[in-house]
């Protein structure tokens, strides 16, 4: 039984590989048709490859800090030029550290952006505070423009420029906060909602309050960054780092129904999904679960398409 318990734990902390192959399940799914079924015009612009950079040394803690410094610099120039062609982009990962691009590409395009985090992690750990050296720990320390005097610059990022408020962000269905992420919330009074925040006032005045606190004339843009994980693992087992207790499915979709509402998102990320985990079952759970959110975020459940010609049978 020990044993097991150590294999475990081995298992948990090893890095996981296979979030790379979670675009390729989604297709697998059928997303950009159903997505087009529920009319709207999806454009596939595929996937993005990336190279290894050669004697890429760690740092800190973080292995290959220039080859993932060079993905991300390839992921935000596609990112804003997507935008910049007026369409909103969904960027399936993948790592939550391609936020770090993403969130970069977007805010290139739109100077003035609120980000909504919806993970069961803040993200938000510096090089120097995070005790497992992944960058998707990190990435809102790297985009934050109040942290800069605590964070290094890593090599391989030397084109990241920070172009985000601790104002500007908002995290929902967080329940696993490192100590240095609890220090940087308090000290600079991140909007913060957790589990226990949403058990209490509910889901719809915790989008509320958060667009409240973060964009409460609706004059900016949003960036809707979505950690599979901020879902109880009942609903999306297959991810790396699971924590129990999180949002069900429902709550997930209700909450990206309201974002959607406010018709602001132009960035949408949807992260951690590793269909290499668990078992057959689980990984299916997860791809269902993670296309139901970007399904429920674009309408499926709340507007029916309904053909121009149709006319109600009459008897
Ligand atoms: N806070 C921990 C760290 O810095 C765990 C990060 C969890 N993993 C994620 N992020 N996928 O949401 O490593
Ligand atoms: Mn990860
Ligand atoms: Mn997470
Ligand atoms: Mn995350």
């Amino acid at each position: 039984m020990k044993y097991k318990l150590l294999e475990l734990n081995r298992v948990h902390f090893q890095p996981r590989p296979g979030v790379k192959y979670a675009p390729e399940a989604l297709r697998n799914v059928n997303l950009i048709k159903n997505l087009s079924l529920m009319g709207h015009e999806v454009i596939d612009h595929g996937d993005l490859k990336f190279e290894a950079v050669p004697n890429d040394t760690a740092i800190y803690n973080i292995q290959t800090p220039r080859t993932i410094g060079k993905a991300a610099k390839q992921i935000s120039d596609k990112v804003e030029e997507i935008l910049r062609c007026g369409q909103t982009v969904v960027t399936l990962g993948g790592d939550h550290s391609m936020s770090v691009a993403t969130i970069h590409g977007h805010a290139k395009v739109e100077n003035d952006l609120a980000i909504i985090w919806i993970d069961a992690h803040p993200d938000i750990n510096t090089p120097l505070t995070s005790a497992s050296g992944n960058i998707h720990g990190m990435p809102l320390s790297f985009l934050t423009k109040e942290l800069q005097p605590y964070v290094p610059k890593l090599p391989g990022f030397e084109w990241l420029k920070p172009c985000i408020s601790v104002k500007d962000i908002a995290f929902i269905g967080v329940r696993d906060i490192d100590k240095a992420e609890r220090y940087i919330i308090d000290k600079y009074n991140i909007t913060t909602f957790t589990m226990r925040d949403i058990d209490k006032l509910g889901m719809e005045c915790v989008l509320e309050r958060t667009i409240e606190a973060i964009n409460p004339t609706l004059n900016k843009k949003i960036h809707m960054s979505f950690d599979i994980d901020s879902l109880d693992p009942a609903f999306a087992p297959s991810t790396g780092t699971p924590v129990p207790y999180g949002l069900s499915l429902r709550e997930g979709m209700f909450l990206v129904e309201e974002i959607a509402l406010t018709n602001k998102v132009t960035g949408i990320d949807l992260v951690e999904i590793n269909p290499d985990l668990g078992s057959q079952r689980d990984q299916f759970t997860t791809i269902s679960a993670a296309a139901e959110v970007l399904y429920a975020f674009f309408g499926k459940r709340t507007k029916t398409q309904l053909p121009s010609d149709y006319v109600l049978p009459k008897p």
